[in-house]
């Protein structure tokens, strides 16, 4: 029987504001199909959102939602999950929001390694204000900001998450859904920072201005970068460059939560400071 997403949908506000054959529809679903197999009640659930197209996140889905300043989901979410250790919090924000005006944000969080599911929606673009560079916009793109081809380079989020201490850490792209929805659920079961880099088209603000003309030719362009982590691991150094692995990255659960460290202070206050 087909999954039906109406139930988790604010169904109102349907057509959503995407562009057509976006990949933030595909990732939106996964996020759904990830807690409906888990069994999370949506009263449970607090998905916060910063600002871009991948910001209207939180307008589609069907429970607590917080549709945040640009950057700042992080801040957020941090708050509500200190007041509500109890609720699971899901972070949605753009490569912009999350890397550049959000990127302080994002290195603390991971470094605290609190209970929260960070979902990174790399376009690999400022897409909402149609194509500024962001930090993993590839060498040589056309950009409005960079319009001689883009000279900085780009970022790895998930090194970047790592080096700053997420325990959880994984990329896929919307090219498979399965996978996707697949690697959610370990990291939403996850006790404990969790951070998806989630490759997605941006078809009309990158795609189109950088002269791949059809939705797919950006698809196969993310395709032409991404390789399985095993595969990954078996190629050079040489092999490597320009190639992102997907799948679980990292899975540390040796680190102590942050709520529960900071329930510890709480205790020893209440107890005078011993
Ligand atoms: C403080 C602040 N600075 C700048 C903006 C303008 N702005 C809105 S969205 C955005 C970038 C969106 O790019 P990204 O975060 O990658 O998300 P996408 O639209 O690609 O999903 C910017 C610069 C803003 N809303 N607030």
């Amino acid at each position: 029987m087909a999954f039906n997403y109406d139930e988790y949908l604010r169904v109102d506000k349907m057509p959503t504001l995407w562009c057509w054959g976006c990949g933030d529809g595909i990732i939106l679903k996964s996020v759904i199909r990830a807690i409906d197999a888990l069994g999370w009640n949506m009263d449970d659930v607090c998905v916060v959102s910063g600002i871009g197209c991948s910001g209207r996140f939180s307008s589609y889905i069907n429970c607590n939602t917080v549709h945040t300043t640009h950057g700042r989901t992080l801040a957020y979410a941090t708050g509500i999950k200190l007041a509500h250790p109890e609720k699971k919090v899901i972070v949605v924000g753009g490569d912009g929001d999350g890397l550049a005006i959000g990127g302080n944000h994002t290195i603390h969080a991971c470094r605290r390694n609190i209970d929260i599911n960070y979902v990174l929606i790399n376009n690999f673009i400022y897409g909402l204000t149609n194509s500024q560079t962001s930090p993993t916009t590839p060498k040589g793109m056309w950009t409005v900001t960079a319009q001689y081809g883009n000279i900085d380079p780009e970022f790895d989020a998930c090194r970047l998450a790592d080096a700053a201490g997420a325990t959880f850490i994984a990329r896929e792209s919307v090219l498979d859904p399965k996978k996707l929805e697949k690697v959610l659920k370990e990291g939403f079961s996850h006790e404990g920072f969790s951070f998806f880099d989630v490759f997605s088209n941006c078809h009309i603000n990158l795609g189109r201005k950088n002269k791949m003309g059809e939705a797919v030719e950006t698809l196969n362009w993310i395709e032409s970068r991404i390789v399985s982590k095993k595969k990954f691991d078996t190629l050079s150094e040489e092999e490597q460059k320009g190639k992102y692995p997907t799948g679980l990255l990292k899975h540390d659960t040796t680190q102590q939560e942050y709520c529960k460290a900071y329930a510890e202070v709480i205790a020893k206050a209440q107890k005078g400071g011993k």
